[in-house]
């Protein structure tokens, strides 16, 4: 028989599943795109997803086999690609948090789980702050202590050591496919949101950030 273990800690991803910047990362890459003349579409976003900011620029250079940048010239893409996103970030306020997301953590944090963000973006405590949870959650596990970004499950595996607990305690809430083998790899169960959704790989399938409670109270 399978060994249940009791779930005592949420982890979190942050863009997509706590509040929508990857609407931000879509329209910040999309300029620097244009700008370079490179094909970007919804297609090959939906690919960037939990992925770093380096790793992203290399998927869509895909599109630009003739253009062959140097390290330096890469690395100031990517900073062009960052200063756009934090100019586009400057606009959030606290009524980015949506209810359902605000109420549903709230009421998760009344249950006494322990709460963490696993986040590949190296912006998280910015983005947090913007909306108004820089001193909610009990761990931040973010692109700023990672080696490895998702898939590797090293962002949710250090969330975990954070929050003191063991990765079989813990679920991971995830709107990347990347994400959701993560969370796999690391051990955990995987409910996925969003895009994920259409990959079918999680364990559970949401629409609406407010199921998490319901998934929680069958286990
Ligand atoms: P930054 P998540 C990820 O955040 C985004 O999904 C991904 O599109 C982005 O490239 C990555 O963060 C790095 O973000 O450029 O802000 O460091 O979904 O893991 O919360
Ligand atoms: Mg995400």
């Amino acid at each position: 028989m399978e060994k249940i273990t009791k779930i005592v800690g949420l982890i979190f991803d942050l863009d997509g599943v706590i509040v929508h910047t990857d609407m931000y990362h879509y329209k910040a890459w999309k300029k620097l795109a244009d700008r370079l003349n490179i094909f970007f579409d919804d297609q090959i976003n939906n690919r960037l997803r939990g992925v770093s900011r380096m790793e992203s620029l290399e998927i869509i250079l895909e599109n630009a086999k003739t253009l062959n940048p140097s390290d330096s010239e890469k690395e100031a893409y990517a900073t062009e690609k960052n200063e756009t996103y934090k100019e586009l970030l400057k606009q959030m306020t606290q009524a980015d948090l949506s209810k359902d997301v605000a109420k549903t953590l709230y009421e998760l944090k009344e249950r006494n789980y322990r709460l963490a963000i696993g986040s590949s973006s190296r912006n998280a405590g910015l983005i947090l702050d913007k909306i108004g949870l820089s001193d909610f959650f009990d761990a931040v596990s973010d692109g700023n202590n990672i080696t490895n970004s998702k898939p590797d499950p090293e962002v949710f595996l250090k969330a975990a050591e954070y929050l003191g607990l063991k990765a079989e305690e813990c679920i991971v809430i995830e709107d990347a496919d990347a994400g959701v083998e993560a969370a796999h790899r690391a051990g955990m169960k995987a409910i996925a949101m969003g895009d994920a959704v259409l990959h079918n790989n999680g364990d559970w399938n949401i629409k609406n950030f407010n199921e998490i409670l319901d998934i929680l109270k069958q286990l």
